[in-house]
């Protein structure tokens, strides 16, 4: 499991954690199912991802509509936008997507809450979280 890190002074932290306003984060990435497939000569392996986007602020992440999430699976590069509605504060939605891998191989997983950043954070630099999967 990889992390992307974060380079945040602790102040800025601390100031944090008193604003109001809507906070979005991924809180862990997973994978779902499973299956070898022959596609032509090709053999893939088909893999469901999933990801948890939580509200950790204290007001609703109001997309006014949907908003975009993203996964995006290297080496292949393969990209995948989720949509989904409001989130209430403390509300954790699972998104998930499928994807055509080639096996026996180290993927590594990015998935970004708020793509389009239309929802206003406290923090807008904790909406990505990238883990390792050897599939
Ligand atoms: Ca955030
Ligand atoms: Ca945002």
């Amino acid at each position: 499991m990889i992390e992307i890190s974060i380079s945040q002074s602790l102040n800025n932290q601390t100031n944090q954690t008193n604003q109001t306003g809507p906070d979005l984060i991924v809180t862990d990435i997973w994978f779902i199912a499973q299956s070898n497939q022959t596609n032509g000569t090709t053999n893939v392996t088909n893999v469901t991802f999933a990801a948890g986007i939580k509200n950790v602020g204290n007001v609703i992440a109001d997309a006014d509509g949907l908003m975009r999430h993203r996964f995006l699976v290297a080496p292949q590069n393969l990209i995948a936008n989720v949509f989904t509605g409001d989130i209430f504060p403390g509300q954790t939605v699972t998104v998930s997507m499928a994807f055509a891998l080639n096996p026996i191989q180290l993927n590594t997983v990015t998935v970004t809450a708020d793509f389009d950043n239309e929802i206003p954070e406290t923090n807008e630099n904790n909406n990505q979280l990238s883990e390792q999967f050897l599939i």
